[in-house]
């Protein structure tokens, strides 16, 4: 835990706060060549020089004053919370190939986080800036109220805004404030990491990566599901390769370096591999017909820490499921790379959605509530 982060390029604020951004009558200008050229499309709001260390200016363009904090890198908006609380901020991206359902695992965290925050910290859980707005139009909306899939989240070439951060805050059991940033990234950006890396700069200056792997794009697995559970022509590309690829980015592509951002792999739509269950006589059906098997239940919602004997399990668990199914690659590669990281398993939705609608019996999130306990007790 360092000084506050920026929400959107995860760089540590300058201390005190260096510049604003106007909030008058340029914030609705179009964007201009000079910002565009930089890759500020969005944030057309030109910078505010901070007066005396007061965080209030006026715009030298429109003459309106303004109080709204901007990031010096990158102009994207501070909220007010960074200042007035000094929270522990803690800056976690998704990751993963295309269609791994890192959308849906942000879409349905936030109730879930929500419960939580309610239940095991007795505390409210607030959204920040425009956080109300993005997660309305992105997730709630399509998933929550016309019960659909959510389409592919757009690339960072294309949209910059389509990324933009959910900032949430809460007060943690102990009084300690905590600012929870969540980035979704392209699966599309992700696949093709080597030409888009600096615009991906941010994940390595993130406190947490939750990387997700789709056990339908294991070929082996697929195999065994065939008649049991067919996922029907979803695009994508092989999910480990994108997480070896972003490993050697993380750890800046030298040999024997380890990055030190905690790297939770999680095994998403878990729901598939339960089905396994129906399918007799491997051993991998046997595994998850196991009563007391960590793929079977979820204990994520009863504590305000993390139970380390469940987490424990549940790595050792996935992890050799891993094995047995793709051998050591995976794993022997983490510990080359990945000072800490710890294997999950979530299931977002549940249950397998019906086409493009969701699935019959609701949506029923299992164990997502896990990658993010382990990641906020690692940053602390
Ligand atoms: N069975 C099952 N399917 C899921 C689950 N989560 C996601 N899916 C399926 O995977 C598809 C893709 O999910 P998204 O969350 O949009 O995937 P994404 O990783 O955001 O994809 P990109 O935005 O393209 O990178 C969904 O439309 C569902 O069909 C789950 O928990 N269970
Ligand atoms: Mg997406
Ligand atoms: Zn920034
Ligand atoms: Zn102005």
């Amino acid at each position: 835990m360092g000084r506050p982060k920026c929400p959107t390029c995860f760089r540590e604020l300058a201390e005190p706060a260096r510049v604003l951004s106007c909030e008058g009558s340029c914030s609705s200008e179009s964007p201009t060549e000079a910002n565009r050229l930089r890759g500020w499309e969005e944030r057309v709001r030109p910078p505010v020089p901070v007066e005396d260390g007061r965080l209030s200016g006026v715009c030298p363009r429109c003459k309106e004053p303004t109080r709204q904090e901007a990031c010096a890198w990158c102009l994207g908006p501070i909220p007010a919370l960074w200042r007035e609380s000094q929270p522990v901020v803690t800056c976690i991206a998704m990751a993963g190939a295309r269609s791994t359902g890192k959308s849906l695992y942000l879409a349905v965290l936030r109730g879930q986080l929500e419960l939580w925050v309610t239940t095991q910290h007795r505390s409210h859980l607030r959204a920040h800036g425009d956080t109300d707005r993005i997660f309305d139009e992105r997730y709630r909306r399509p998933l929550y109220q016309q019960r659909q899939m959510l389409t592919s989240t757009a690339t960072i070439q294309d949209d910059e805004t389509a990324q933009r951060p959910l900032i949430f805050s809460f007060k943690e059991q102990g009084g300690r404030t905590r600012a929870l940033v969540l980035r979704d990234v392209a699966g599309e950006d992700l696949e093709d990491l080597a030409s888009r890396s600096h615009r991906l700069e941010f994940l390595r200056r993130a406190d947490g990566i939750v990387a997700l792997l789709d056990p339908y794009k294991v070929e082996s697995i697929r195999e065994m599901l065939r008649g049991a559970y067919d996922a029907s022509g979803e695009p994508g590309g092989d999910g480990i390769k994108v997480i070896e690829q972003l490993l050697d980015f993380l750890s800046q592509h030298r040999e024997g370096r380890h990055t030190r951002v905690p790297f939770a792999v999680a095994l998403s739509k878990v729901d598939a591999l339960q089905e396994l269950r129906k399918v007799a006589g491997t051993r991998l059906s046997l595994a998850m017909a196991r009563a007391g098997s960590p793929l079977r239940r979820d204990p994520s919602m009863r504590s305000p820490a993390i139970d380390r004997d469940d987490v424990d399990l549940l790595d050792a668990e996935v992890r050799s499921f891993i094995t047995f199914v793709d051998g050591p690659g995976l794993p022997n590669l983490l510990r080359e790379h990945a000072e800490r990281h710890r294997f999950f398993a979530v299931s977002a939705l549940g249950g397998r959605p019906r086409g493009d609608a969701v699935p019959d019996a609701g949506i029923a999130p299992f164990r997502v509530l896990d990658p993010l306990k382990w990641i906020l007790e690692e940053d602390t």
